[in-house]
């Protein structure tokens, strides 16, 4: 195995004997194959385009779906990954059938092992050092693209499911993973490929926000319980928002309390979801704490996407994963088909009595915060709102992540701090205060409402008559996973300078490419909350 993907890679280079995420070799080795075979499938919707002939638009949402799958911390069963690479070797094949040109020698002309250990063995002889390519800046650019391109699949993959798709966005995935076999292309070229890839994930978070706003209403301010309410309970995490609507449904009347965990405590701000009397509150903090709080909770879990940690022995019988998580032993459902779920909740004691832990505030998206422009404004211009913070990204179990608390902690009483993603946990209950009625920490949502944070962005340098980069605004990012890499090519596409990144910037970057980087966007590394705040602040 070698992944490289995410920034809990070990050592900082790469994890080859098993995944700091508890990813064994033949998971990773697996994963790599359903890379490689998409790859095929890309070569062959690639040439169908060009030859005028239709690719159903069905295999591009299981394009994204497969590619979804080999996300960090998402599918950790081996025996998930075998379908999924023989259905996408059946689709590639449907597709050579009506080629007039015949594909290239590859992935797309490879053919499966019949079992699982021989699909391990193939996944180990097409990993990302297998990609065909010398120089070493382009293989980076080459490992950027396909980590980017799954954050795009994961976002296309949500909204397709609330019924929002555009062809274009499959289109890109296949001539993206196509030509990461191509050699004909130099450094310039390759950076603009990887620019594009920011871009079709701008256009496929807009989606997104259009099936969740579609769906469940503009989120509003939303004040959420910490603590618990007596009686039974299910813990939801991850990002699915259609799930938790299926479960708020299928609770209805059963005295079963719903609490969200991780990335899905904005689900709260949303109308069609709040609306559940029993949608009661949220416990825990992000997902790198799932050992110690959900050893702890009295009820059934439900993992919907990312992120999923090895469960513990003491909750593996409690806990069910969904739609495309899986682990070893624990109990997959159906999505929306929560039976199994509700049953073990009535079987589990529940909280014993009220607890009160206090609350905190979200739903803050692009509608709320934009429906007081005009006051944030007139706040700017009176000097009273001297600058804002976006503090935004993923957490993770590394001590350096502590900067984003003393970051939030220390910024001036006279400055904003808008937030998404489950970075927030690490300062999410902080009572910040308020700047003539404006709370001063602002939730916005998910990771997958990056798309609001930059609508925002947008609209607040239209009101002020500059661009992005003149705007009091820092962005102060946490990555994690490969969904941060597709949003931070999204703001390098739209020309954003001046980003501080951490924990520790991305192994697959070489010196060279990250040279670049700085040189043309001024992205830097974070140093420490004191001196970046008088860097920035001045
Ligand atoms: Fe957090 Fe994990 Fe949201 Fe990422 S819950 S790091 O994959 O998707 O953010
Ligand atoms: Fe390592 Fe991250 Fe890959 Fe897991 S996803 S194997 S931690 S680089």
């Amino acid at each position: 195995m070698f992944c490289y993907q995410c920034e809990q890679t070990a050592k900082g280079t790469g994890c080859d004997k098993m995944g700091v995420c508890g990813k064994q070799p033949d998971v990773s080795d697996l994963q790599d194959l359903v890379v490689y075979a998409l790859t095929g499938l890309g070569q062959a919707a690639v040439a169908a385009k060009a030859e005028g002939k239709a690719v159903p638009l069905d295999t591009g949402r299981f394009f994204a779906k497969a590619l979804f799958s080999t996300l960090t911390n998402v599918n950790f069963d081996p025996a998930d990954f075998k379908p999924l690479i023989e259905e996408t070797v059946a689709r590639r094949e449907a597709l050579a059938k009506v080629l007039a040109a015949s594909l290239p020698e590859g992935p797309a002309t490879f053919r499966p092992a019949l079992d699982l250990a021989g699909l391990t063995r193939q996944g180990a002889e097409h990993g990302l050092k297998n990609i065909p390519e010398t120089n070493p800046d382009i293989l980076s650019l080459k490992h950027t693209l396909i980590f980017g391109l799954k954050g795009v699949a994961a976002y296309a993959d949500h909204a397709a499911i609330l019924g929002q798709e555009d062809p274009a966005v499959y289109e890109f995935l296949y001539q993206g993973l196509a030509d990461t076999f191509t050699t004909d292309k130099d450094l310039g070229a390759w950076v603009a490929l990887v620019l594009k890839c920011g871009e079709v994930n701008l256009r496929t978070m807009e989606l997104l926000d259009a099936a969740n706003t579609g769906a469940y209403g503009h989120p509003v301010p939303t004040e959420v319980p910490l603590g618990a309410k007596a009686g039974k309970a299910i813990l939801v995490s991850g990002h699915d928002l259609k799930d938790l609507k299926a479960l708020l449904e299928q609770t209805a009347g059963l005295g079963i309390n719903i609490y969200t965990h991780g990335e899905m405590l904005p689900a709260h701000g949303y109308p069609e979801l709040k609306k559940h009397p029993h949608f009661y509150g949220h416990y825990g903090t992000a997902w790198q704490n799932q050992h110690k709080e959900f050893a702890a909770f009295p009820g059934a879990i439900l993992m919907t996407t990312n992120c999923i940690q090895r469960p513990a022995d003491s909750y593996l019988g409690n806990i069910f994963t969904t739609g495309l998580v899986g682990w070893p032993g624990a109990t997959h459902v159906k999505n929306g088909e929560f039976g199994p779920v509700i049953e073990k909740a009535k079987a589990m004691p529940g909280f014993a009595a009220d607890t009160d832990q206090g609350t905190v505030m979200t739903g803050f998206a692009r509608n709320a915060i934009m429906s007081v422009a005009g006051t944030v404004i007139d706040a700017v211009k009176a000097g009273k709102i001297k600058h804002f913070f976006l503090v935004a990204g993923c957490d993770g179990a590394k001590p350096g992540r502590n900067y984003y608390t003393e970051f939030v902690e220390k910024a001036p009483a006279d400055t904003i701090v808008l937030t998404l993603a489950c970075g927030k946990f690490r300062f999410f209950d902080k009572k910040l205060g308020d700047i003539g009625g404006i709370p001063r920490l602002l939730d916005m949502g998910q990771c997958n409402d990056a798309y609001s944070a930059i609508q925002v962005a947008v609209a607040l340098a239209k009101a002020f008559e500059c661009g992005v980069n003149d705007l009091p605004l820092s962005m102060i990012l946490s990555w994690y996973e490969q969904k941060a890499v597709a949003i931070l090519l999204t703001l390098l596409h739209l020309g954003i300078k001046n980003m501080r990144l951490g924990p520790t910037l991305p192994a697959f970057l070489t010196p060279n490419v990250l040279n670049y980087l700085v040189a043309n966007y001024d992205i830097k590394p974070i140093s420490t909350p004191e001196e970046d705040l008088k860097a920035i602040l001045g």
